[in-house]
């Protein structure tokens, strides 16, 4: 049985400190009309995608660093960004879109919703777990920073997969009657989960939410081209370390995908912010086999878009990565039980 459904990575050029978001959720809107044209179900924005990446930036003022955030409980209502919203409902394309999130409890979250078009409402939200970078700018006035450790806490939701209905033909439904021993694996409504790009890096995230049968890992992202106080390591020529950037994102992207034996989408908000500070693009999807379906050719806005069949998943779901009959669970302790390294004593 295939389960087929259109999605697409739209892929966010440079954002400038000054942007306006309502000028820039104008370009989110552009964008979504070309996926309404090309029939896309699912349309994946970036990290943070309202703003210029502002934790590069030491922002000392409450109110300055507020700007950068979306405030209250529901972002659907947002001034700025509900003409999104309803854009989506009206094309009935679910969307996933990421922004900065204070909460009213005065909280900073990097976060993620899984807004569904056919129902109008947000089913889903993810807040980065792991957040890259340093809580004190470097000392180095040249340097870019990585502040996100300063301006977000690490997210309180976990992992927690989701289905969104209406994206496969003949789903099958809670109500639908199958024989009592007829396995509906692979069967319901896609099985979905959000990162965000950091994460991405991370083995574990992808384990726990295939391991609640993930068919598709959705996440923006803001990864530097050339942030050499933040990589260390030898010094590299600008155009190297962008090269390098772009192979170790594709790389985590195509291995995770096969490894978890599901589709991923990926969406980067790229280009060249305020002149010089550069991101790198390579939006994608990858197949649960780990091929890349499609990809951005270019570091500006650009939708990115696929038919994906998740029928595919089962080759690895059910064989190769067939969690049920290969996992050792009674040899994976450390995993949980430890983060930093400790070494063997030494000889
Ligand atoms: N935004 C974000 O998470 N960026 C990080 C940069 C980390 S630098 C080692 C990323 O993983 O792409």
């Amino acid at each position: 049985m295939s389960r087929k459904i259109k999605v697409a990575a739209a892929q966010v050029g440079a954002v400038d400190l000054g942007a306006l978001k309502k000028d820039t959720v104008q370009r989110l809107i552009k964008l979504l009309h070309q996926a309404a044209e090309q029939k896309v179900q699912l349309v994946v924005y970036p990290e943070c995608t309202l703003t210029t990446f502002f934790p590069r930036h030491f922002i000392q003022s409450q109110e300055e660093l507020d700007k950068y955030f979306e405030h209250g409980e529901d972002i659907t209502q947002s001034p700025d960004v509900k003409p999104l919203f309803d854009e989506a409902k009206a094309h009935d394309i679910d969307i996933v879109l990421g922004y900065a999130e204070r909460t009213p409890d005065g909280m900073g979250y990097n976060t993620s919703v899984y807004f569904s078009g056919s129902t109008g409402k947000v089913l889903s939200k993810y807040r980065k777990v792991h957040l890259p970078g340093r809580v004190e700018p470097f000392e180095d006035p040249a340097a870019t920073n990585q502040l996100e450790k300063r301006y977000f806490k690490p997210g309180n939701y976990g992992f927690q997969a989701f289905r969104a209905p209406g994206l496969v033909k003949d789903a099958v439904k809670k109500s639908t009657t199958t024989k009592a021993d007829e396995s509906t694996e692979g069967k319901g409504d896609p099985i979905l989960g959000m990162l965000i790009c950091n994460d991405r890096r991370w083995p574990e995230a992808w384990r726990v939410y295939t391991l609640q049968g993930a068919e598709i890992l959705m996440f923006g992202y803001n990864t530097g081209g050339h942030m050499s106080h933040l990589w260390g390591g030898k010094s590299m020529a600008p155009e190297e370390a962008e090269k390098e950037a772009l192979f170790h994102s594709r790389l985590v992207q195509q291995a995770n995908s096969y490894m978890h034996a599901c589709f991923s989408i990926s969406a980067a908000r790229c280009g060249l912010d305020d002149g010089k500070y550069h991101l790198i693009g390579g939006s994608s999807i990858v197949r649960s086999e780990g091929h890349v379906v499609a990809e951005a050719g270019t570091d500006g806005d650009e939708l990115v878009a696929a038919e994906i069949d998740l029928a595919e998943c089962r080759q690895g779901k059910e064989r190769t990565f067939n969690y049920g009959k290969h996992r050792r669970v009674e040899t994976y302790g450390l995993i949980t039980g430890q983060t930093g390294v400790v070494e063997p004593e030494l000889l």
